[in-house]
């Protein structure tokens, strides 16, 4: 597929028949006082597909497009709908929550993510969890759950009838789509021309939300989700912003959304770091992440996403970075992180369960991990621990914390430790003598039963603790 354009947004509305694409494009049509077009339609199923053209007003004196296309929902027209979807600058899936179709819709979106996937950026995708107002529909943790687990996917819940939830879903699907034409700004490779037809477009766009906003809506209270202004929750005015910078470009927007609905309020630490976090997710500006005007914020953000691309294997995901507004005026970086078990974390319950065995295996894993991945990162001057690596599903160790644009340079006045990697074991080892483990037991498993060097430097390490 080409380019989005920047004259048109076409929003593509997908899902299973009855899934409710046609009440929400009525009622999106009705609260922006546009039409919908029906082509043509038999026994009340459509069968070309509901089109709505917006021209959210006038910016400039130039025309906001969007277009608003719904599939058609049955089988039969399956050649229609993928040529309708490839078409798309995002689509929002809409979905019956109810257990029942809610399986088939999950079945038909595992075929829709793998051609959203391969477009670059990816064609983002709205999950637009319908039938909310049906008592029996499915938790929406677990709809959150599901959807981790098949690929980025934005959530959003709707019911179509009454027209709650449908017009932030819209708006946030529309923000899916900018991401696509930032993609080239943040890597820095967008020519003038590009950025300005982008930027213009972003500025078009932005007026459309303001518009949108202006057109109160009782029933939509409360569907943006966080708190509200001047509450101080992170990123709650991204309703009001569509065009925060984000890397990744299309997934950092959908994770950005997440974290916005969780109203999180960042606390200031004395070095001048923000911070913000739930048991999920993990926000941080650092200090030096706090530009006074949006031009210098720019700059950083392009040199820090092409640092993260370039070390993408050695980061954990999801994460994002989101230049955004903050205090006095001013403008910060933050760096979203979904937590994962750090090996730290891991290696303090194997030390609680008290099995010798078992803690000397662990321990040996750890120790390979964090030796596999700082020789991976030699020379970049990460701050590899215990404590800031995890393993990845795939088996893969993986940096947990934020990486900087600079990480600060080991301290040549310290003194070297004896061993890196013993110091890294120490209060592990503290924990499971604490619990009641045999630290005995321990040295002998690390000692004489593994031979490799993670193994006997352990070893060394807890002779050091038992003298
Ligand atoms: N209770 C409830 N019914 C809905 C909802 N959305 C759609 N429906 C009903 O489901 C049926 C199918 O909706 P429609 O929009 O035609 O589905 P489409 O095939 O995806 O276009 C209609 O009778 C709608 O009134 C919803 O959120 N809640
Ligand atoms: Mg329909």
């Amino acid at each position: 597929m080409s380019a989005p354009s920047s004259a048109t947004l076409r929003i593509v509305y997908d899902g299973a028949p009855f899934a409710g694409k046609t009440t929400s494009l009525r009622a999106l049509a009705e609260m922006l006082g546009a039409e919908v077009t029906t082509p043509a339609e038999r026994e009340g199923r459509t069968l070309y597909f509901d089109w709505v053209d917006y021209t959210g007003g006038l910016f400039r004196g130039e025309p906001i497009h969007c277009e608003l296309v719904g599939v058609p929902g049955q089988d039969a027209l399956r050649a229609r709908r993928q040529a309708i979807v490839e078409s798309a600058d995002a689509i929002v899936f809409v979905a019956d929550t109810r257990p029942e179709p809610l399986e088939e819709a999950l079945a038909r979106l595992r075929e829709l993510v793998p051609w959203c996937r391969e477009q670059r950026p990816p064609v983002g995708i709205l999950f637009q969890a319908n039938y909310r107002d049906v008592p029996s529909a499915v938790p929406i943790d677990t709809l959150r759950e599901r959807l981790a687990a098949i690929a980025p996917i934005a959530l959003a819940e709707t019911s179509a009838t009454t027209g709650s939830g449908v017009r932030p879903a819209f708006v946030r699907a529309v923000g899916l789509a900018l991401s696509r034409l930032q993609d080239r700004e943040t890597e820095g490779e967008a020519n003038a021309a590009t950025r300005e037809k982008a930027q213009a477009l972003l500025a078009r766009l932005r007026s459309l939300e303001e518009t949108l906003d202006g057109e109160g809506g009782a029933s939509d209270a409360g569907d943006t989700g966080g708190a509200g202004e001047g509450s101080g929750a992170l990123f709650s005015s991204e309703r009001h912003d569509p065009s925060p910078l984000v890397w990744p470009p299309v997934d950092g927007r959908v994770w950005l959304y997440e974290v916005a609905e969780l109203g999180l309020v960042p606390k200031g630490e004395p070095g001048g770091a923000r911070e913000a976090s739930s048991a999920r997710w993990l926000c941080r500006s650092p200090a030096d992440a706090r530009y006074d005007a949006l031009e210098g914020g720019r700059r950083a953000m392009v040199e820090l996403a092409r640092r993260h691309g370039q070390h993408r294997e050695l980061l954990s995901t999801p994460r994002a970075l989101v230049l955004t507004p903050a205090e006095d005026a001013a403008y910060r970086i933050w760096h979203l992180l979904q937590r994962g078990p750090s090996l730290a974390t891991q290696l303090s319950q194997a030390a609680a369960r008290g099995s010798a065995p078992a803690l000397a295996r662990e321990l040996v894993a750890a120790f390979e991990a964090l030796r596999a991945i700082r020789a991976q990162a030699a020379g970049l001057g990460l701050p590899l621990s215990f404590e800031t690596v995890g393993i990845d599903a795939r088996g893969t160790p993986r940096l947990l914390a934020p990486l900087g644009a600079e990480m600060p340079a080991e301290n040549p006045a310290d003194p070297p430790p004896r061993s890196p990697l013993a110091d890294e074991a120490a209060p592990i080892i503290r924990a499971f003598a604490e619990s009641g483990g045999d630290v005995g037991a321990l040295l002998h498993e690390l000692g004489e039963s593994d031979p490799s060097e993670a193994g006997r430097e352990t070893a060394d390490a807890l002779r050091d603790l038992d003298d």
